[in-house]
């Protein structure tokens, strides 16, 4: 192994030396304590610890490093505590996580660390958004991601990397080629030869290292940083490596052949570097068994710390409350009474002007949102205003986009993302329900971020540009779900969603945009989040429902003046106000859901569920759910309308009326 010390000084090799020893001395007592039976879980890093810790240390203290589970030598090089790691990998609650996620699952802003989740590919637009944050704000910062081999398979790597390239985003892409992602060795993973090929096609420049070369690591990350840092744009760095143990330690290293793993013993990358520092005179014998020493102690005392502290102990209210972000929300009035009919699209647009005049640090990300003005015009002229670097044209990537906005929280951001239209959330979903809606609860990090979702039906649009698809999020704790169905309640619970730090999926019905309109405040003023409003109030029977359910349930009013509707609009699905509910069945005793949605595993299933449970003694009749068919949405009006719930609406309603 060539080393090339260049002008580092003694004291800096030296602490490069301690720096890759400590990750190497804790895995190796890892290892012990597993066969012991005392740690559960293993992903060892041996054999790569050069990556981790060269570039870790070749960055400057505050910039952001995202690492995987092979990292250990990230934590341990930005100086994490000992005991708090091994707490952390013991579930404990002086952890990271307070014992909800385990291994390397966690960020500290503290260390200016964002740890992974399991599906490791999101990671890396994280970093885009980070990296984005700091762009925007004149900050001359690079942002540190890495990726395996066998991640890089995944979408998300090319949306990553796509994204950075065409955003010109000080990102360095640190890919661990190590020739296997799991059990798939490379050539069952991909058909180029170097990841490094990849970095021209994206516009990116692109170096490979030896990755067992701390020095080479090191070095090459330093100058790469410092470059990145005058003039911002990606980089991507194949470190080339190998890894010495199973995947993780139960999972054996059977398939490997055992000539790979002599060959890639001769490189272990701690014992070439001692042995240089060594024949460079850099360190003595001595020298070294006092280092070894001092780590040894180190690693004893904070094991000794975190197997004495206790398993937490759950408590429930604790464990609720944490999945989202602490935040009262302040219902804020219109300034004045001044008025404007506007319609349901215009109310959207001008609550979004307000907000970005409002938060100067909220950032507008979309497909065709900025000049164009989006599909829909709800940002037409945003540009003008506001700029571009705020009213952002995205590549045709919700994924990365979505990933981007959490990245930017991390920065204290805000970000409100478009779906061109809500059936494309799909192509997002992982980031939705694994990152930005577990975030806060696994590692304490709010995601500030609003997904804006131009739903429903009725506009013949067919299967893909039509979903009512609330309920794939319904069913995630950590978000919330707003879905208005007037102009007065789409401005102030966009407003709302904004201001709420927590993720909010906000449903705007496409079919109202211009079909509906209304006086509402010129002022900007917001709507609780979680409070339902009661559009008519009726004795003979309740209809429970939300967004087009609302116009559908007035019509049907008007089309049977001979009885008494109590509508109830629920304007917020996640949380949903159970207290209006049970006021309305209470008035009644008859109960009808409506939704756009289909009906099997809709929202109407939950709340019909929860009335039951809690208001059996206020029903005179079973709760019955109104919804469009269980098939896709199809394409032809004629199919469209049989397959939407309107017109099987009234039948159902007589049907309560008269049981
Ligand atoms: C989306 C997703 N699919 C599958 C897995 C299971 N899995 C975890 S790590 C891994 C292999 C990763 O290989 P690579 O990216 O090369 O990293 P390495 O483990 O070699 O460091 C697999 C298949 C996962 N965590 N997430």
């Amino acid at each position: 192994m060539n080393f090339n010390r260049k002008e580092y000084t003694d004291d800096e090799l030296l602490a490069l030396y301690k720096a890759i020893l400590k990750p190497r001395m804790i895995e190796e007592r890892m290892l012990v304590l597993l066969r012991q039976g005392r740690v559960s879980k293993w992903f060892s890093g041996i054999g790569q610890e050069a990556i981790s810790v060269g570039s870790a240390l070749a960055l400057e203290a505050d910039e952001y490093i995202l690492p995987l589970h092979r990292n250990l030598g990230v934590f341990t090089s930005r100086n994490v505590p000992l005991d708090r790691l091994f707490a952390q990998f013991q579930g404990k609650k002086t952890g990271f996580t307070k014992g909800r996620d385990r291994s390397f699952h966690f960020g500290t802003n503290e260390h200016h660390i964002v740890g992974m989740i399991s599906h490791l590919g999101p990671q890396l637009a994280v970093a885009d958004g980070i990296a984005l944050a700091d762009l925007l704000d004149n900050r001359e910062k690079v942002t540190l991601v890495y990726s395996g081999d066998g991640g890089a398979s995944e979408g998300d790597f090319h949306e990553a990397l796509n994204v950075a390239a065409v955003w010109g985003l000080p990102v360095i892409f640190m890919i661990e080629n190590n020739g296997y992602g799991l059990s798939t060795p490379s050539s069952e993973q991909f058909k180029f030869s170097h990841f490094i090929d990849k970095g021209p096609a994206y516009g990116i420049d692109a170096l490979q290292i030896d990755g067992n070369n701390v020095l080479e690591v090191y070095d090459t990350v330093r100058q790469a940083a410092y470059s990145m840092r005058k003039n911002p744009r990606p980089m991507l760095i194949e470190a080339i490596t190998f890894r010495m143990r199973g995947h993780e330690e139960a999972s054996g290293t059977k398939y490997v052949p055992q000539e790979l793993f002599e060959k890639w013993a001769k490189k272990d990358p701690v014992d070439n570097f001692e042995r240089y520092l060594l024949e460079e005179l850099v360190l003595t014998q001595k020298a070294m068994e006092g280092i070894r020493e001092e780590i040894k102690a180190e690693i004893e005392e904070g094991l000794q710390t975190a197997f004495g502290t206790p398993m937490p102990e759950a408590n429930r209210e604790e464990e609720l409350a944490d999945m989202y972000a602490p935040f009262e929300q302040e219902v804020i009035k219109p300034a004045s009474d001044a008025k404007t009919e506007k319609r349901f699209v215009d109310a959207i647009s001008d609550g979004l002007r307000q907000s970005m005049e409002r938060y100067p640090e909220l950032v507008l990300m979309g497909q065709d949102i900025a000049e164009y003005g989006g599909v829909f015009k709800v940002t037409e002229g945003f540009v003008d205003q506001f700029g571009k670097a705020r009213v952002r044209n995205t590549p045709l990537c919700e994924s990365a986009i979505l990933g981007v906005g959490l990245g930017m929280s991390v920065k204290n951001k805000k970000s409100m993302v478009e779906m061109q239209f809500a059936d494309f959330v799909s192509a997002g979903f992982s980031q939705i329900v694994n990152n930005l809606a577990k975030s806060h609860y696994r590692w304490g990090q709010h995601a500030d971020v609003v997904v804006r979702m131009p739903t429903g039906a009725g506009t013949a649009a067919g299967p893909f540009h039509s979903q009512s698809n609330e309920a794939w999020f319904f069913h995630t704790p950590g978000l919330k779900i707003v879905y208005p169905s007037s102009p007065y309640d789409a401005k102030g619970l966009l407003n709302a969603a904004i201001e709420d730090p927590n993720p909010v999926m906000y449903f705007e019905h496409k079919l109202l945009y211009r079909s509906i309109s209304q006086e509402i405040p010129d002022d900007y003023y917001t709507v609780e989040i979680g409070k339902a409003k009661l559009v008519a109030e009726g004795s003979d029977l309740s209809i429970i429902t939300y967004g087009m359910g609302v116009h559908w349930a007035k019509q049907l009013q008007q089309e049977m003046p001979e009885i008494s509707i109590d509508i109830l609009d629920l304007r917020s699905l996640l949380p949903w106000d159970k207290e209006a509910v049970r006021d309305t069945v209470a008035r009644t005793g008859r109960v009808i859901v409506l939704h756009e949605d289909t009906l099997t595993g809709g929202i109407g299933g939950e709340i019909a569920a929860w009335i039951g449970e809690h208001c059996f003694e206020l029903l005179d009749g079973p709760v019955t759910r109104v919804a469009s068919l269980d098939t896709a949405v199809p394409f032809a009006p004629p199919l469209e309308q049989e397959f939407l719930p309107k017109q099987r609406l009234r039948e159902k309603v007589e049907a309560v009326l008269t049981f």
